[in-house]
């Protein structure tokens, strides 16, 4: 069908109509033209509102239809109709109105639908050639019996086939000057959001009784001659979504629905009340729960092993209401409980958790799939389907080895010169649920994953991840940090060219790719952005830490990355204005950074404790006496994240200690204390136990980098609050959290299953797999801003905004740097609980002085947590 559009001549009629002037005032509707009775686009979004006075429908097409099986010869008088169509993203709007001198309304004959009334018909199942009404092929008839009706959800449908559920109707009929009307909402099955170029079958119909029942039927599309629409969905004519604003006119196709797959996530009221770490307990951690109970006075808990038998029981903790979910909470303390099994059950007050393990080797799995989410965002290579499984594909983009730098106007009007080179930026992670790499998000990710190794060299040895360097002698997390390393080594500029040594901010195609996508081998259209202050910093540290760490194994290549980073600092020392992110505007994320104090900081810690030199020793020193880079490790978005960095410097100088004075060490080490006491507060203030108040953007991630710094209290101190305080974080974000959600991808009952993510879609069919296990969502999002979710902010509490919705980018996408500090929690829980794992002790502790810097920890935990219910009540305002 898509063939028989000329679309040389469609652009033509479209350009005409964009120069027409606009009909609307209150909003600029430009449309393409369609096909009459064979082809309609339908724009969005449109903002309609359904109360039954049509103004804003002005500018919408309307499209007039004056032909079917019966027509009644007289245009006043039901023998034509209007149909008007439109969407957002969670509905399609419709509106139809017909002249008719007599509205007969009432039962006529023996069916409703013999009188007045109108029809419209979709086929959103993915299959256009269905010949028979299935899944997701729907039909409604509105009789003129609604005229008046004041509940626009009280409509009375009649001759309804809608087979799938959720497809509700809702909207009003009225009478206009000459006949009558309605203006109907039907709202998207949750499993579709519209986008440009989304194909469907769609059907209008106006059926008008005069001198008989039902004697005039109008029918939009030309295949249906016969009024048999009703049997057969083959009839109907074509809907193409056309995003308003949109240059290019999108051709119908037949192949790129998405499925109506039955949804694997659950509503939450069918969730358990009682909220546990859906994976699981390690036997020696503290252990505890949070319950949905609205009962003033501590209730009765039960923990019940799979034979049924009461292991332990005991009393809840009544908090009241808490105030980041609203939920009225209980809190369930069972760390006493240390025995091994499986499926456990937590009960109290009626309801029950879902059934748990409680085992040392929990977290041995997670790490490994946490890490092999790395892997399977290589950008460049093909992945092999015997490490790749169902995740294998071809070398998406390699053709990054030749990247040109973005040069000419980009869409904010900035013009761009050319540059003179290309750069080789193949290689390097996808940085989230887009194709871009980005510089700076590749720093701290880069650092996380090299933390860990140097924190402890056993972790992730060679040979004990699916990658193709496994068995080169070299441990496989710097296998994986190094395929990173590559790409951001080559965006940096080359000698000889203006800005020599700065680093490339980003690479990303220049417009949004669809969603769901899958991009092409070779390119022409992605570029390097503009060079960065930020990103060349973030250079400078990652690659003088790789350079101590991959020393032994690779001197060329450590030799390689010292050199960039030294390189790096130069030319970020020479230009510290270049404060760029927002280019070209379209395409791609921002991480824009306009306050650099802490990039210089963390690149001289780096490249101090690489190279011993006395110029990175003063610029620490200098930066130690800076409030902000004190301040950093309490953060609101954690102690660390990509755009604040002056932890990762504390950390790696933490780590290295002898190479700083007695009195760096100790400014590092009380940092370090203070911030972990701060987040051990947040677990005992926040309902869920966990330390957060403020829920940002990737709150996932917040969380795990509060947790690595509760580990560096724990390892410096051996104070074991700080390594419960550890283990209670994790629980939050395996499920004992206010959405009863496992935020990791394939990990506990009620895992994320529709991440924001262009490749793991969940449509095998269409060549989109599910999304692996051990992926990371970035979780509740109190400003969420997508389509999937933004209306939550003025009805939903904080810390329960967020939807498993491939749609919602500001809350459930997945990134590396939020997946890296995932891998850093699971390993450290694995090494510190599971005997099994072969992970050595870290050799490398802390060395900062552990007496006297526990500041402001008053007590053992379990005794904080107890102490929960009057600082709730305090914090309510
Ligand atoms: O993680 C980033 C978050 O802190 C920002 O608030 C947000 C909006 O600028 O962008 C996030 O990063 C996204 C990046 O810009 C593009 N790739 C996906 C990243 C994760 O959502």
């Amino acid at each position: 069908m898509g063939n028989r559009l000329q679309r040389a001549g469609l652009l033509a009629l479209f350009i005409a109509a964009l120069a027409a002037p606009a009909a609307a005032e209150s909003q600029t509707i430009q449309v393409p033209p369609g096909k009459p009775g064979e082809l309609a686009y339908i724009p969005y979004p449109v903002t309609i509102t359904v109360d039954g006075n049509t103004s804003e429908w002005a500018g919408i097409p309307a499209y007039t239809v004056d032909t079917g099986p019966y027509v009644s010869g007289d245009t006043t008088d039901n023998g034509q109709f209007v149909w008007s169509i439109c969407a957002d993203m969670r509905n399609i709007y419709i509106r139809m109105e017909m002249p008719d001198k007599k509205i007969i309304a009432g039962r006529h004959g023996q069916n409703f639908w013999n009188e007045d009334s109108f029809e419209f018909y979709f086929n959103l199942s993915g299959d256009l050639d269905a010949a028979a009404y299935g899944q997701g092929i729907v039909q409604a008839n509105i009789n003129a019996t609604n005229i008046g009706k004041d509940d626009p959800t009280g409509l009375s449908l009649t001759g309804v086939r809608f087979i799938e559920e959720g497809y509700d109707v809702s909207g009003y009929a009225f009478k206009t000057d000459s006949g009558w009307g309605v203006e109907l909402a039907m709202k998207l099955d949750n499993n579709l959001a519209p986008y440009h170029g989304f194909t469907i079958g769609m059907q209008f119909q106006a059926n008008g009784a005069t001198a008989k029942d039902r004697d005039s039927k109008l029918i939009w599309s030309i295949y249906d001659t016969g009024d048999n629409s009703w049997k057969n969905p083959k009839l109907f004519g074509t809907g193409v979504f056309y995003k308003l604003g949109s240059a290019d006119i999108p051709e119908p196709s037949r192949k790129n629905l998405p499925k109506i797959v039955a949804r694997k996530n659950q509503p939450l009221d069918k969730l358990p009340k009682v909220r546990v770490n859906q994976l699981g307990y390690l036997p020696k951690a503290a252990k505890w729960a949070a319950a949905v109970i609205d009962a003033a006075e501590p209730v009765d808990w039960e923990l019940v092993d799979s034979n049924g038998k009461i292991a332990a029981s005991g009393k809840t903790i009544p908090l009241g209401i808490d105030l980041s979910s609203n939920d009225p909470l209980h809190r369930i303390d069972f760390s006493a409980f240390k025995k091994e099994g499986t499926g456990y059950v937590l009960k109290a007050a009626g309801a029950e958790s879902f059934p748990f393990d409680i085992a040392a080797d929990l977290y041995h799995g997670l790490s490994k799939d946490a890490m092999r989410y790395f892997y399977l965002n290589r950008s460049g290579i093909a992945l092999d389907e015997s490490l790749a499984g169902e995740w294998a594909h071809g070398p998406w983009y390699a053709s990054d080895a030749e990247t040109r730098p973005f040069s000419g106007k980009d869409s904010f009007g900035v013009e761009w010169p050319e540059r003179g080179y290309v750069l080789n930026a193949s290689r390097g992670w996808f940085d989230a649920g887009d194709y871009g790499k980005y510089v700076v998000n590749g720093g701290i990710s880069v650092w996380t994953l090299l933390n860990i190794y140097e924190r402890n060299p056993s972790q992730f040895p060679d040979g004990s991840l699916g990658i193709p360097e496994a068995g080169n002698k070299i441990p496989d997390i710097l296998d994986e940090a190094r395929f990173e390393m590559d790409f951001m080594l080559g965006m940096q500029v080359p000698e000889g060219y203006d800005q020599a040594g700065m680093a490339h901010h980003k690479l990303h195609e220049p417009v949004w790719s669809p969603m769901p996508h899958r991009p092409a081998e070779r390119t022409d259209d992605r570029f390097a952005f503009a060079p960065s202050t930020a990103a060349t910093l973030n250079l400078a540290a990652s690659a003088a830490q790789m350079a101590r760490l991959i020393k032994p194994f690779d001197d060329a290549y450590s030799a390689r990355c010292l050199a960039a980073a030294e390189r790096a600092w130069k030319a970020a020392k020479e230009n510290p204005e270049f404060k760029y992110g927002r280019i070209p505007g379209n395409g791609g994320g921002n991480y824009d950074d306009f306050n650099l104090e802490d990039e210089y900081y963390w690149a001289a810690a780096e490249l101090f404790i690489t190279t011993g030199s006395a110029v990175y020793k003063d610029e620490i020193a200098k930066a130690l006496g800076s409030d902000k880079i004190l301040a950093a490790p309490i953060g609101p978005n954690g102690p660390m994240y990509w755009g604040g960095v002056s932890t990762l410097g504390h950390l790696s100088l933490a780590l290295n200690g002898d190479a700083i004075g007695e009195a760096e060490r100790a400014t590092i080490g009380s940092l370090i204390i203070n911030g972990a006491d701060r987040y051990l507060g947040q677990i005992r203030d926040e309902g869920y136990l966990v330390p957060m108040f403020e829920y940002e953007w990737g709150s996932s991630s917040s969380v795990l980098n509060k947790m690595i710094l509760m580990a560096y209290a724990y390892d410096a101190t051996g104070t074991k609050e700080y390594l419960d305080g550890f283990a209670i974080s994790m629980d939050y974000l395996l499920g004992r959290n206010a959405l009863c959600k496992s935020f990791v991808a394939g990990y506990g009952k009620n895992p994320v299953h529709y991440p924001h993510h262009r490749f793991w879609a969940d449509d095998p069919d269409s060549g989109y797999p599910p999304p692996p296990p051990g992926a990371l969502s970035g979780g509740p999002n109190e400003k969420a801003n997508d389509d999937a979710t933004s209306f939550m902010v003025a009805k939903v509490a904080r810390s329960k905004r967020y939807a498993d919705d491939i749609r919602s980018f500001s809350t459930n996408e997945v990134a590396i740097n939020w997946n890296a500090p995932l891998a850093w929690a699971a390993s450290y829980l694995d090494e510190q609980y599971n005997p099994a794992s072969g992970i050595k002790p870290a050799g490398k502790k802390t060395a900062f002085p552990a007496a006297g810097a526990i500041i402001g920890i008053i007590g053992a935990l379990a005794a904080i947590l107890l102490a929960a219910a009057a600082v709730v009540i305090k914090r309510k305002k």
